[in-house]
C-alpha cells in the first residue's frame, strides 16, 4: 500500500456497481480500500478482485475464531486478491498468529474501538491487544480517531508498527488530530462515499492529512 494520501476508504456500500464507480472516482486520493461485510455479502467475494484492480484491498472481516478457521478465512481473502486483513485480538495470540501467518504478515489487529461502546470492553484491554499484535508479528493495529490521545498511548507501545485509524468524519474524529497523535493512515467511510462528490471529499481529506504532517 502506497503511503501518499494517508487515507484508506472504508467502502461500506451495498452495491458492487456503486462500489466500483466510487473507487474509480476516488482512487487517486486514497491509498487503499477497506471492505467489510456489508459489501462482501451484497456483492459477493469476487468484489475483492474487482477493487484490487484499482487499489490495494484490506479485507475487514474482523476475524475472530479459532486459529484453524482464522487461517481458512484469511486464505480465502488473500487468494481473491486482498493485500491485507483485519482481525480481532481478544481471541488470543494463537488465533492472531494464524491470521498473520496466512496473510504473510499483512494483518492488522483491532485494539480500542472508535464508537462509544468501544470504551466498555475494548478500551480496558487495548494496551494488551497492541502488545499482542506486536508479539504476533502483525503489520499494525487499528486505533480510534475519536480518541487521539489513545492513539498516542498505543503508538508508544508498538514502536514502528502501523496504525490505521477509523472514526474520522461521521463519528466525529478529525484527520489532523489522529495523524498528529501517531496514526499512519485514517480510515474514512461515510464522509467520502455519502458526499455529494466523493472525489472532492477524498481529495480534501488527503490534502488535510498531508498538511497535518
Ligand atoms: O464511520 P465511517 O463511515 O467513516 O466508517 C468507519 C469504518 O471503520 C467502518 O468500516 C467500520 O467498520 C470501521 N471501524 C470503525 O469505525 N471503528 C473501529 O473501531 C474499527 C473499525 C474497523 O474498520 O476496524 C478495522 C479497521
Amino acid at each position: 500500500m502506497q503511503k501518499k494520501n494517508r487515507v484508506i476508504l472504508a467502502l461500506d456500500v451495498t452495491s458492487g456497481a456503486d462500489a466500483v464507480k466510487i473507487v474509480e472516482a476516488v482512487k487517486d486520493h486514497v491509498d487503499a480500500v477497506k471492505i467489510n461485510w456489508p459489501l462482501i455479502l451484497a456483492a459477493g467475494p469476487d468484489i475483492i478482485r474487482q477493487i484490487s484492480r484499482h487499489r490495494d484491498v484490506i479485507c475487514d472481516m474482523k476475524i475472530a475464531d479459532i486459529p484453524y478457521i482464522n487461517g481458512l478465512i484469511v486464505n480465502q481473502a488473500m487468494s481473491r486478491g486482498a493485500s491485507a486483513v483485519i482481525c480481532h485480538g481478544f481471541t488470543g495470540e494463537d488465533s492472531v498468529k494464524a491470521c498473520v501467518d496466512a496473510a504473510k504478515g499483512q494483518a492488522f489487529v483491532v485494539t480500542e474501538m472508535s464508537h462509544p461502546g468501544g470504551k466498555q470492553f475494548t478500551a480496558p484491554v487495548a494496551d494488551k491487544l497492541a502488545a499482542l499484535a506486536k508479539g504476533a508479528g502483525a503489520r499494525g493495529i487499528v486505533a480510534p480517531a475519536t480518541r487521539p490521545e489513545r492513539i498516542a498511548d498505543l503508538r508508544k507501545l508498538i514502536g514502528d508498527l502501523e496504525i490505521i485509524s477509523p472514526g474520522v468524519g461521521a463519528q466525529g474524529g478529525k484527520a489532523t488530530d489522529a495523524l498528529r497523535a501517531g496514526a499512519d493512515y485514517i480510515i474514512v467511510g461515510r464522509a467520502i462515499y455519502e458526499a455529494k462528490d466523493p472525489k472532492d471529499a477524498a481529495r480534501a481529506l488527503s490534502e488535510e492529512a498531508r498538511q497535518s504532517l
